[in-house]
């Protein structure tokens, strides 16, 4: 079954989207998402100008040869923007496997290990009270796992939490925004935030937690440890992790069950986190971590040192990642949650699909393959419209330093 055609569907409705169409010579075709957030085109144009034409002619059935030759055949591996751009190779190909078999991709993966997919809201406030009111709202949505933020008194914006009303959003269009941070504010401010959420909505919740890289390791053990009695499900991303080793620090010093991966893209990044079992949950994605192939080797991994599955699913990981999220987490065995952030109606009209969202768990559907699609004719009208991440500085104009 070979491959005829693939193409790069690029789309912002509302925000910018990266797909992967590959079409077999059967008419069969699969999608993949490449959405990296801010840096979009650069996974485009390596997808356009040096993946697609060694996919055409190629066996779509081979999915792993396909993923081994595109990263080992390169020479240069690793990285975020090949990373990407292999994982939608790698995921439209399980799709379009599924799509031949008439069986969804969570089957062909040895089948569903549980009965729907645990997922976890955010209630983000700009305030305490806002916070609380957010937790509220979700806890009626039917959530029982909420990952919760707010404003830092002291720091005029923080990040993951949203502006004027809007929901949050990661990306900001019309340049790069600069943040100013305060560690020392955040140290402060975060155990009475857990103290307030837990006092309100009592010990039975699941409460979250995300850093976003924003610690030291021996701050962010402070924090892990002054958040110990509002036990947490887990504390997010407390500290970059190029220093893999770092961790050690933090787990010597707090039992607060600890997060990372959304960006990372192999399994090297994570390997000595797992193996000394540094962390507890590898939130490595679809997307940004070379596909479904390149994630289950992950979760193997993590199997075997009692390290649980928590996929990143941020808006800024399309339809089409969410969909081969919710097949992984059905099938995987030890998946520990999935990060819901729905998405805006207009990008659930471009990309339609089967999966659902009841009581606080989400399953991907039963339609043959991955069961999401995309409205080319839609999608086209939402020309690409540059959108970054904002970028934060230490109170005296420093750059930070994580
Ligand atoms: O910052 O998806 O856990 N979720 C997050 C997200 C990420 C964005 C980055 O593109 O941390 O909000
Ligand atoms: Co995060």
């Amino acid at each position: 079954m070979r491959i005829v055609d693939a193409r790069v569907i690029v789309t912002c409705p509302g925000r910018n989207f990266v797909t992967l169409k590959v079409v077999t010579e059967d008419g069969v075709y699969g999608l993949g998402d490449a959405t990296l957030n801010g840096r979009e085109l650069a996974v485009a144009s390596y997808l356009t100008d040096h993946i697609v034409p060694l996919l055409i002619g190629r066996d779509a059935r081979a999915i792993e040869d396909t993923w081994q030759y595109l990263y080992k055949g390169a020479y240069w591996r690793r990285g975020p923007v090949t990373m990407s751009a292999i994982a939608a190779v790698d995921t439209a190909l399980w799709d379009i496997k599924g799509k031949v078999a008439n069986l969804p991709v969570y089957q062909l993966l040895g089948g569903a290990s549980r009965e729907a997919v645990r997922v976890y809201a955010h209630a983000n406030g700009l305030d305490v009270d806002q916070a609380v009111k957010a937790v509220a709202h979700q806890l009626d949505l039917g959530y029982t796992a909420i990952r919760v933020q707010s404003g830092i008194p002291g720091i005029r914006s923080t990040y993951g939490v949203g502006r004027d009303g809007r929901p949050y959003e990661p990306a900001e269009k019309g340049g790069v925004s600069e943040h100013r941070w305060s560690t020392e504010a955040y140290l402060t401010f975060v155990p009475r935030l857990f103290e307030r959420i837990r006092s309100e909505f009592g010990d039975d919740l699941d409460l979250l937690h995300d850093v976003h890289h924003r610690l030291t390791p021996i701050e962010a053990a402070r924090a892990g440890k002054a958040l110990e009695p509002y036990h947490l499900f887990w504390m997010e991303d407390p500290t970059p992790a190029e220093q893999q080793s770092a961790f050690r620090l933090i787990r010597q010093h707090t039992v607060t069950p600890i997060a990372v991966g959304e960006v990372f893209n192999s399994i090297f990044d994570c390997q000595q986190l797992i193996q000394e079992q540094l962390i507890d949950y590898i939130r490595t994605t679809v997307v940004h971590a070379g596909g479904i192939s390149h994630l289950r080797k992950i979760a193997a991994l993590a199997e075997l040192h009692q390290v649980r599955t928590g996929s990143h699913g941020a808006t800024d990981l399309s339809p089409v990642c969410m969909a081969a999220a919710l097949h992984f987490d059905l099938s995987v065995h030890n998946f520990g949650i999935q990060e819901h952030m729905p998405h805006t109606a207009e990008t659930d009209t471009v990309f339609p699909h089967e999966y659902t969202y009841q009581s606080g768990f989400m399953h991907p559907g039963e339609s043959p393959g991955l069961g999401v699609d995309i409205d080319e004719a839609l999608a086209a009208q939402y020309p690409y419209d540059p959108a970054y991440l904002p970028v934060n500085r230490r109170m005296d104009g420093t750059m930070h330093d994580w």
